[in-house]
């Protein structure tokens, strides 16, 4: 891969996105490859993903305006399309995936931070939805995602006004975790990770899926969804062990996944 690298710490996988000269930029290549490295990470031993931008400049500086410049309707329809659905894939990984924000996060790059599960950001992180500058709306799910993170008055603020944030304000809106100084970020979403990966994968990744897919629908059809997901988790080897162990006063020193 030109523009991916993938790199395993234990059981936590690191996509960095590399293509610097364009701080980052998503063209399709770099779509492509992102598509592919979430293919094949293997779920049997990687519990949580982190997601990064290389450099300590910008974590993806939005979709490649020079590759967008010239679309027709069905191109730009088409781009539109293969985004929305490598970030959907993202934001449905059975694992939670962390974005470690470390510099810019414009248009398609808040995008993508907005796909993940969790996002903490360095101090020079800048966010923000400048799409209507350029002529366009956002086109990878900042109508929609940015509007159920931080509510739909300021997500509105900043998608009109296309003024981006600070990390200070990104944390105080909820968007971030946390933020931290830039040359702590990696090892902060390590530790983070580490936390998710020593508990139970099976139940984790149902806690993902109950979240997500309960937000879309109303209050007691979400419940079901709690009660049928959890009800999912007995029987399995984490469960028996987790329980057991409490009982027996024993610490649980990894889960099977199993
Ligand atoms: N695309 C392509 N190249 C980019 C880029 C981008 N988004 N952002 C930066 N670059 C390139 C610059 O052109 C420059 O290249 P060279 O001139 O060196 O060849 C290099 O990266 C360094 O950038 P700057 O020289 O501009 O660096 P500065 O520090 O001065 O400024 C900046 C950094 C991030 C403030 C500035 O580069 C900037 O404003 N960049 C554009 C940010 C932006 O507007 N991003 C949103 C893009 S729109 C859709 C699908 C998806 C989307 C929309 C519709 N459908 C098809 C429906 C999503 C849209 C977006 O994401």
């Amino acid at each position: 891969m030109q523009f991916i690298k993938y790199e395993t710490h234990d059981a936590i996988g690191i996509i960095t996105i590399d293509r610097q000269e364009a701080l980052n930029a998503l063209n399709t290549d770099v779509l492509n490859e992102l598509d592919g490295v979430i293919n094949s990470i293997d779920l049997d031993t990687i519990r949580v993903v982190i997601l990064t931008g290389a450099g300590t400049k910008s974590f993806v500086a939005g979709a490649d305006i020079a590759e967008m410049c010239h679309l027709s309707h069905a191109e730009g329809k088409r781009f539109s399309h293969k985004g929305l659905r490598v970030f959907r894939k993202l934001e449905l990984f059975p694992a939670p995936v962390i974005a470690a924000v470390n510099g810019y996060a414009l248009g398609g790059g808040c995008e993508l931070a907005l796909s993940c599960d969790i996002r903490i950001c360095s101090e020079n992180a800048m966010f923000g939805q400048p799409e209507v500058t350029l002529g366009i709306t956002p086109g990878f799910g900042g109508t929609q995602r940015l509007a159920r993170t931080i509510g739909v008055g300021k997500a509105k603020e900043m998608i009109y006004t296309a003024k981006p944030i600070k990390a200070d304000e990104a944390y105080r809106l909820g968007l971030v975790n946390a933020v931290y100084p830039q040359a702590e970020l990696i090892p902060e979403a390590i530790k983070l990770a580490e936390k998710i990966a020593h508990n139970a994968p099976i139940a984790v990744r149902a806690c993902k899926e109950a979240i997500n897919y309960g937000l879309q629908v109303d209050i007691d059809s979400s419940l079901r969804i709690e009660g049928n997901i959890f009800g999912s988790c007995f029987e399995t080897a984490d469960q028996v062990a987790g329980m057991e162990a409490f009982l027996a006063k024993k610490k649980i020193d990894k889960f099977q996944n199993k």
